[in-house]
């Protein structure tokens, strides 16, 4: 017999159950997502805690007329089953499968697509002036969860929304947690709101009366319980003082209570916020028990939540066991994350230092700006924030770090691809936001003791440096006792070679050395350089090789334009030379979510298509090739 999931081909078909089924329907979402993300890997803890929420709100609504956003929008796969992608969900977060976030290509539902936090509330306010402006009457429902009010957008946009629209709907999905638990001043508000023991009773009453009587009763609970609010929080609901009717804390979990709730809100004439109270993994023991690893997380056991171990230690486990030893010898040291502890491996480093180690939320400009300002004091902030998310705080390293030429550490995780998540998290920009700064120091290691030198290369350098590196394992290189210090600006002659000079980039030196290698059989003389440095660059060894061979070939893990391969043929091009420069990198479009090496291999980022490449010039330039 067909399941009722199974007979949910679009929002339409949700509005036919009856309560009670609707509840059956939120058990069958849950076993379903278990299930799949358990062999594909994904965001389960997060969207285990919406199901009664997304059921709710696609019970009231009308998507695509009326427009849900989902900040993140990690938590969007109940959404997803139930706007006809269910079928799909098996292939989420794998090649040419569904995208593990809200995409505007995927589907008409998804009205605003997102990765990035806190973009939400911002853009769904966009949306519902423009609706006003527009002469439409659609409704805008904003899904944020509590983490996301540790982003400064948020706030931007709160305090813009009741004075831009009379009509938003914004959900406040709080777990208490954001990957790891919430941190800050407003993450203890909360907690405050949501463990009153008066509210608690209110909202209990709310929910047995209408399981009593229905929804009626319940606008007037409602209204009962926003009393209660006001009375034991005084006047200083702060969403209330931001012009926002606040209603909650409701449980998230309740459907008929969220369905009466919503019913009720969407005739409102004013912005309301909606405050409800959601366990996150609910439904699956290890993500009630394991939090953190269940917020986002590879293939487990369905039935247990084992995963199987990782074996080799990633790249962010090395940078974090030097940022211990380091800190161990240099009392000034302090590590900062944006709400990453965990990707960032700064987990480590917390036990250590504690009282040097400081987890800003989801606030990269605050955490770049606040180590501007721990470095005047003359201590030693090491930035651990990915690539993708540095993005957010280009102003800040350009305005507050650089200009000031402070002595600031960016440590870049995932500067690369990355892989499964997608373009929203792709690393592949960092080296054209920052090269093109002054006074920056930008550098790749080809492997983790190379990356630990760097570490400490940075720590003893008088000023701002980034030090970019990959997700995952590397390829497993000795890290020395302690490390040692790199000079700046020059890069490691791997192999000399006369024909042609092949630089490959941080983790891209392998393909390099592949390549010299096919063409040495080919009878080429080839040059192997690990560039080290994307700023400032070896030119010194430029010069040399520019001036030896036919040909210069870069291979970077970053997007061509502005990369390390531009670099160096504005080099090249400076030093007055014409040698021709093959460049392998990440073509000027978006990359996909997929396994990397389909990736590399679709768009070229491979030995046999920089052979392609540099054959032509390599047989031009010599005709009789040795
Ligand atoms: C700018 C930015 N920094 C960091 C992240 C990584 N990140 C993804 S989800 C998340 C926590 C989200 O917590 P919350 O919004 O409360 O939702 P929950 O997962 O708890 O439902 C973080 C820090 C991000 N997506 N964007």
């Amino acid at each position: 017999m067909a399941t009722l999931l199974e007979t949910i081909h679009s929002p339409a078909d949700v509005k036919k159950l009856t309560l009670p089924q609707l509840e059956i329907l939120a058990e069958e979402i849950r076993e379903r997502l278990i299930l799949a993300v358990s062999r594909t890997g994904g965001h389960i803890g997060p969207n285990l805690g919406v199901v009664e929420l997304t059921i709710a709100m696609h019970y009231v609504f009308e998507t695509p007329r009326d427009n849900f956003l989902f900040d993140v929008s990690h938590q969007a796969y109940v959404h997803k089953l139930l706007t006809g992608r269910q079928e799909e969900i098996d292939t989420i977060r794998t090649p040419g499968g569904l995208n593990g976030f809200m995409l505007r290509t995927e589907s008409p539902h998804d009205c605003y697509g997102a990765g990035h936090a806190g973009t939400a509330l911002s853009a769904g306010l966009g949306m519902a002036v423009g609706r006003d402006m527009a002469g439409g009457n659609e409704n805008v429902v904003v899904l944020a969860g509590d983490a996301a009010l540790t982003c400064g957008i948020t706030y931007e946009a709160l305090n813009n929304i009741a004075t831009q629209t009379k009509r938003l709907i914004v959900v406040l999905n709080d777990n208490a947690w954001s990957i790891d638990k919430n941190v800050g001043a407003i993450a203890s508000y909360l907690h405050k709101v949501v463990t009153h023991p008066d509210y608690v009773k209110w909202h209990d009453k709310a929910a047995e009366l209408i399981e009593r009587f229905g929804g009626k009763t319940a606008r007037h609970m409602a209204h009962v319980a926003e009393e209660a609010a006001k009375g034991l929080l005084g006047r200083s609901m702060i969403f209330e003082e931001l012009g926002l009717n606040y209603y909650g804390p409701i449980d998230g979990h309740n459907l008929p209570l969220l369905i009466e709730t919503f019913r009720f809100l969407k005739q409102q004439n004013k912005p309301v916020l909606l405050h409800a109270i959601t366990q996150k993994g609910k439904g699956f023991q290890p993500a009630l028990e394991k939090q953190k690893k269940f917020h986002g997380l590879g293939p487990y056991d369905p039935e247990t939540g084992e995963t199987k171990p990782t074996g080799q230690k990633t790249y962010s486990e090395i940078f974090a066991e030097t940022l211990v030893k380091l800190a161990d010898r240099d009392e000034k040291l302090v590590a900062i994350t944006a709400a990453m502890p965990n990707g960032t491996a700064l987990d480590l480093f917390r036990p250590r230092h504690a009282n040097r180690y400081f987890d800003v939320g989801i606030a990269e400009e605050h955490g770049v700006i606040f180590a501007a300002g721990m470095a005047i004091k003359g201590f030693k902030p090491f930035c651990a924030i990915y690539s993708t998310f540095l993005q957010r705080a280009f102003d800040p390293i350009v305005h507050d770090v650089c200009l000031q030429d402070l002595k600031v550490v960016f440590c870049m995780d995932r500067g690369s691809l990355s892989g499964d998540d997608g373009p929203t998290h792709h690393g592949l920009f960092d080296i054209s936001y920052l090269r093109g700064i002054p006074n920056m120091v930008h550098m790749d290691p080809k492997d983790e003791d190379e990356l630990a030198d760097m570490l400490y290369t940075a720590l003893l350098h008088e000023g701002p440096s980034a030090v970019r590196y990959p997700r995952g394992i590397g390829p497993g290189a000795k890290v020395k006792e302690f490390p040692t210090a790199i000079e700046i600006g020059k890069a490691e002659v791997i192999a000399d070679g006369s024909d042609v000079a092949i630089l490959g980039l941080g983790q891209m030196l392998p393909l390099a050395q592949e390549m010299a290698e096919k063409l040495a059989a080919e009878g080429v003389s080839a040059a192997v350089i690990n560039p080290r440095f994307v700023k400032p660059l070896d030119r010194e060894m430029i010069a040399q090789y520019a001036k030896k061979v036919k040909l210069l070939v870069t291979f970077e893990d970053h997007v061509l334009m502005g990369g390390f391969g531009s670099a160096v043929l504005e080099a090249v091009s400076e030093l007055g030379l014409t040698t021709p420069v093959v460049r392998i990198g990440w073509p000027d479009n978006f990359v996909e979510h997929g396994k990397v090496e389909q990736l590399r291999e679709k768009y070229g980022l491979t030995v046999e298509a920089a052979l392609e490449k540099a054959r032509p010039v390599l047989t031009a330039a010599r005709p009789t090739a040795r």
